[in-house]
C-alpha cells in the first residue's frame, strides 16, 4: 500500500489507523475527508448529516467560509509569537472577547482540559491569597458523572473507571458530589477550606442531563454565601449550543448576545469556554473573571506556548461574530424544541427509545436497553449507513448535536432518518 500517493480507500485508512496510532479511541467506521455547513463526506464521497459537531465544536458549521477566511489571513501573516512579545491580534481578541461575555479579563489557553486547569489553578491561588485558605487546604466541590478533560488532575476528581482506573496517583483536593443535588452542595460548602464549586451547566458525557429549574441559580447563592468561587465549565454547553449564548443564561430573553437577564442569568465567578470558541476550525480555549480573581495571577505564573497566538485570536472573533450573524441561539432553541418534540412522536410508536431530553440543538435518546448492550451502536452504525452520523455515550445513550447552521428542512430530513432507522431496526 502506498500511502503517499495512491488515494487510498476508507478500509486502507481505517487500517492505518489502527496499526500506527494508539488505540486511545474506538471511532464509529467511517472515514471523512470534507466538510461543508451541516454535512461531512466520507473518502467514498457518500454524504452525512454530522449530529456529533465533533463533541459540540463545530456549532457553526464545517469549514465556514468566514472563520476560514480568518484564520487563512492570518496564518499567511503571522502565526505565533508567545507572549514573551505583543501581537497585534491578541490584545484586539481580549477587549472582544470580555465584552462579548460581560468578564473584565480573559486567560486565552487552546484546550478545553487547559482552560479547566486554568480555572483550578486560578480558584486555589485566590483561595490562598484573597479568601485566605491556609497553604495547600484548598478544596474545590465537583460533581458526580463529571467530564472536565483527561489531565491527571481532572481524572483524579471523575468518577468514570475508564477514564480513571490505574492513572494513579491522583491530585487531593476535591470533594465529589451527586449533580442536581443543592441539599448535598449545602453541605460540603460547610466543610472547611472550601475554594469552589466547578459544575457542568448541563452534564454531557454523562449522557446530556439537563438538572432541575432553579439547579444552577440556587448553587450560585450557596457558593455566594460561603464565600466559594461558582466555576461554570462550558466547554461544551456554551457558544449558543444550548439555545443561549451561554447554559448559564437560562431561557433567556436576549437571543444572541447575552445581556445578562436578570430573571434568568447564574453569574459564574469563572467561565470555562472551548470547542466552538473557534468553530472547531483551531485549538481555542478561555477562561473569564473579574479583576478580583483573575489579578491573582502575576508574571510567569501560568501560560501556554500557543495560548492566545494570532490565528487563534482571529479565529475566535470570527466564530463568536458568526454565532451572532447567523442568530445561532435562537435557531438552537427553536430547532431544538422540534426535534424534542418529534422525537417524543417517534418514542410513542416504538420500544426502542424510551427518552429524549436535553436543551437546544444538545439532546440525547436513551435506548431501552442494558448500558453494556451493543443496541446504542448498532443503531448508530445502521444511521451511518442511512446518511447519518451520531455517537453513543455510556453505552445506552446516543447524543444528537448538529451544527447550530441546519434549517428546518433540513432538521426534518434527520428526523426522517432516525425515525426510519428505528422502525426498521432489528436488535
Ligand atoms: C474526548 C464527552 C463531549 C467537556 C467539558 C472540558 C472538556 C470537555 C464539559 C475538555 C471535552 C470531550 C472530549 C472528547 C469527548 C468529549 C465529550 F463525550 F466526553 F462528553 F464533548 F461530549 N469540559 N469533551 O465536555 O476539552 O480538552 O477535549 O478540549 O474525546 O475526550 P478538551
Amino acid at each position: 500500500m502506498n500511502t503517499t500517493t495512491e488515494k487510498m480507500s476508507s478500509a486502507d485508512l481505517i487500517q492505518i489507523e489502527d496499526k500506527y496510532g494508539a488505540h486511545n479511541y474506538h471511532p464509529l467506521g467511517v472515514v471523512l475527508s470534507r466538510g461543508e455547513g451541516v454535512h461531512v463526506w466520507d473518502v467514498e464521497g457518500k454524504k452525512y448529516y454530522d449530529f456529533l459537531s465533533a463533541y459540540s465544536a463545530v456549532n457553526q458549521g464545517h469549514c465556514h467560509p468566514k472563520i476560514v477566511g480568518a484564520m487563512v489571513d492570518q496564518a499567511k501573516t503571522l502565526t505565533l509569537t508567545s507572549r514573551a512579545f505583543y501581537n497585534d491580534a491578541l490584545g484586539p481578541y481580549e477587549k472582544f472577547v470580555t465584552e462579548y461575555f460581560g468578564f473584565d479579563k480573559v486567560l486565552p489557553m487552546n484546550t478545553g482540559a487547559e482552560a479547566v486547569e486554568t480555572a483550578i489553578k486560578l480558584c486555589r491561588k485566590w483561595a490562598y491569597e484573597v479568601k485566605g485558605i491556609a497553604e495547600d487546604q484548598a478544596k474545590i466541590i465537583v460533581c458526580g458523572g463529571n467530564f472536565h478533560g483527561r489531565t491527571t488532575t481532572i481524572v483524579s476528581f471523575s468518577d468514570d473507571a475508564n477514564a480513571k482506573d490505574n492513572f494513579g496517583p491522583f491530585t487531593p483536593g476535591f470533594i465529589r458530589i451527586p449533580y442536581d443535588d443543592t441539599a448535598a452542595l449545602e453541605e460540603a460548602l460547610k466543610q472547611e477550606n472550601v475554594a469552589g464549586f466547578l459544575v457542568e451547566p448541563i452534564q454531557g458525557e454523562a449522557g446530556v442531563f439537563v438538572p432541575s429549574d432553579g439547579y444552577l441559580a440556587k448553587a450560585r447563592e450557596l457558593c455566594t454565601e460561603a464565600g466559594a468561587l461558582f466555576i461554570a465549565d462550558e466547554v461544551q454547553t456554551g457558544i449558543a449550543r444550548t439555545g443561549s449564548l451561554l447554559a448559564v443564561c437560562g431561557d433567556c430573553s436576549c437571543g444572541n448576545s447575552c445581556q445578562k437577564d436578570p430573571q434568568t442569568y447564574v453569574q459564574p465567578d469563572i467561565l470555562i469556554l472551548g470547542k466552538a470558541m473557534s468553530g472547531g476550525a483551531y485549538p481555542v480555549s478561555a477562561v473569564l473573571a473579574n479583576d478580583e480573581i483573575m489579578m491573582v495571577i502575576k508574571p510567569g505564573q501560568h501560560g501556554s506556548t500557543f495560548g492566545g497566538n494570532p490565528v487563534a485570536a482571529k479565529v475566535a472573533v470570527a466564530a463568536l461574530e458568526v454565532v451572532q450573524e447567523e442568530n445561532l441561539a435562537e435557531n438552537a432553541r427553536r430547532l431544538g424544541k422540534l426535534f424534542r418534540k418529534e422525537m417524543n412522536r417517534i418514542i410513542e410508536n416504538t420500544d426502542l427509545v424510551v427518552k429524549v431530553r436535553g436543551r437546544g440543538l444538545l439532546n440525547a435518546i436513551l435506548i431501552n436497553d442494558t448500558e453494556e448492550s451493543e443496541t446504542a451502536w448498532n443503531l448508530c452504525v445502521a444511521m451511518k449507513e442511512n446518511g447519518l452520523l451520531a455517537k453513543p455515550t455510556h453505552g445506552n445513550i446516543i447524543r444528537f448535536a448538529p451544527p447550530l447552521v441546519m434549517n428546518e428542512e433540513q432538521l426534518m430530513e434527520c428526523v426522517a432518518i432516525i425515525e426510519k432507522t428505528i422502525m426498521n431496526f432489528e436488535k
